[in-house]
């Protein structure tokens, strides 16, 4: 048998939808010869018969792919994360050498990546765990790319990611996020902010659909309009498309064809699940993944369908006012939504010891994933500006922009609640907004409940200490002090 030559400087394990199309983009780039394997070689005959023109450098063993890959060698996995991902990264382990590199692309959690990339590093290899955004037609056309790894994995990567990553203004989006599980952890808060961007969309179209009676269709010219100014993003252009689009078998708007069950995949719940570990309240994105599960409960649903709604029926007096106040409200909602997202980061970075520029990672969003915006430029100056902010909501764009839209905002919400429309992640995050900016909070109410149950001691506002209250059998209070902690 002919030996197999090391002849690629880049190789890509899975060639499932994402694999294949991020194979071919690695190939059309300058310099890259691509090597490919997946499991199932039919996989791979269907790539290299369709797309000659890639020459890439096929194996039908793993033994033959590592072998085709030059040195130090590189491979970028993409097969279902979790048990596929653990089979191929041990294969590939068991004849990579000291130096080579492992590149995991798929949905990582990012603590497997941190498991992993120990395990890795303690046998000489890199592990790169590498978030990818932007759906199969980022993964050909230009994806945002978020890795993490060693920096001496990035010095080789970063080249090769800059070529196929989506460009932006100019700069490529693809950052070294920082160490060993960082890229896949903001992964995993971009596709949280996904779901919140998604879920305060979709209420706002159904603000105006209820609230105006405009069809689909007029509300598709809106969202156009919108994208437009400050809200110009990706998930604003398709939802334009989406509304547009007419079902070809019954003539009616697609959206009122589609069962109205939302599915996910489980990032939205990683981001959630993790950002309560961290302390940080990311409502948005949580009221986002709750009214997805909500509306995957047909029978609770249909059981509750009959309850009643508010007595007096709500009217819209000037639709084009309301429809100027939706926008303003999801404007202001989608701020708060990315500023809780930022925490969750600042938080994750804390914990994990990751050195993460907020900056940097708004600019690399703002071209090739999902929740590509214009409003991320804003994100990104804010940062510059004051890479030391506690709080994006207080940067003065955002100060600024929150002030002009949050009589609105108020509006919308309490309409909203007058007339029965579910508004979760706008009434949530406006909640946050209040509770954030709040001098005094009923928190304090919450210590005295905690002290009297569990004698869980409070602070005071006028003098430094911990305190216990000896709540009397008649419920009058006689305060002792406590010892200072
Ligand atoms: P899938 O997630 O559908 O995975 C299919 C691939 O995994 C096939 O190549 C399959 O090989 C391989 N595979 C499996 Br399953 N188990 C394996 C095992 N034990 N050993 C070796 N290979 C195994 O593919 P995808 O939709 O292209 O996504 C790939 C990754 O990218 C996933 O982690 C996904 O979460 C992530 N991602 C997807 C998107 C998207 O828009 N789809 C976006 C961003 C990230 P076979 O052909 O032999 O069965």
């Amino acid at each position: 048998m002919p030996e197999t030559k090391a002849v690629a400087n880049i190789g890509v394990v899975g060639l499932a939808v994402m694999g294949s199309n991020l194979a071919r983009n690695l190939a059309s780039r300058e310099g890259n010869t691509v090597a490919v394997y997946n499991r199932t070689y039919a996989r791979t005959s269907t790539l290299i018969e369709e797309h000659p023109e890639a020459g890439f450098v096929a194996s039908e063993t793993i033994q033959d792919f590592v072998a085709s890959l030059e040195k130090p060698r590189a491979a970028l996995i993409m097969v279902q994360a979790g048990a596929g991902t653990d089979a191929v990264i041990d294969e590939l382990a068991a004849l990579f050498e000291p130096g080579d590199i492992i590149i995991d692309g798929g949905n990582s959690l990012f603590t497997d990546t941190i498991r992993r990339e120990k395990a890795l590093r303690d046998k000489g290899l890199n592990f790169v765990g590498t978030g990818i955004s932007g759906g199969e037609e980022g993964a050909l056309n230009g994806p945002s790319i978020m890795p993490g790894g060693s920096v001496e994995a990035y010095e080789k990567l970063g080249p090769i990611f800059a070529s196929i990553a989506a460009i932006a203004e100019g700069e490529p989006c693809v950052t070294h996020v920082g160490t060993d599980g960082a890229g896949h952890f903001v992964k995993m808060i971009h596709n949280g902010i996904e779901y919140a961007d998604m879920q305060l969309i979709a209420e706002a179209y159904d603000l105006i659909r209820h609230g105006t009676g405009a069809t689909p269709a007029e509300i598709a010219d809106i969202f156009t309009e919108w994208n437009k100014g400050e809200l110009e993003s990706y998930l604003i252009e398709i939802t334009a498309e989406v509304l547009r689009q007419v079902d070809a078998s019954t003539g009616k708007p697609l959206v009122d064809v589609i069962l109205d069950q939302a599915g996910s995949k489980g990032t939205g719940v990683w981001t959630v699940q993790n950002s309560l570990d961290l302390g940080i309240p990311v409502s948005g994105i949580a009221e986002a993944v709750f009214a997805r599960a909500l509306s995957s409960k047909p029978a609770q649903r249909a059981a509750a369908s009959d309850l009643p709604g508010p007595s007096t029926p709500w009217t819209v007096s000037h639709k084009p006012q309301f429809i100027e106040d939706v926008r303003r409200a999801l404007y202001a909602s989608k701020m708060i939504a990315y500023s809780q997202g930022f925490d969750a980061i600042v938080a994750g970075a804390e914990k994990y010891n990751w050195d993460i520029k907020k900056g940097n990672i708004a600019k690399i969003w703002r071209g090739g994933c999902i929740i590509r915006a214009q409003f991320l430029n804003r994100i990104t100056d804010a940062y510059e500006e004051n890479p030391g902010l506690v709080a994006l909501l207080t940067a003065p764009y955002f100060k600024a922009a929150i002030e002009g839209a949050q009589d609105s905002w108020r509006t919308v919400v309490a309409h909203a609640a007058q007339s029965g429309i579910p508004t979760p992640a706008f009434s949530s995050s406006l909640a946050y907004y209040d509770g954030i900016r709040a001098a005094r909070l009923p928190a304090a109410l919450i210590q005295g409940q905690r002290d009297f149950f569990g004698a869980h001691t409070y602070q005071r506002v006028d003098k430094p200490g911990t305190f216990h209250t000896l709540w009397s059998a008649d419920r009058t209070e006689i305060e002792t002090e406590g010892s200072s902690h």
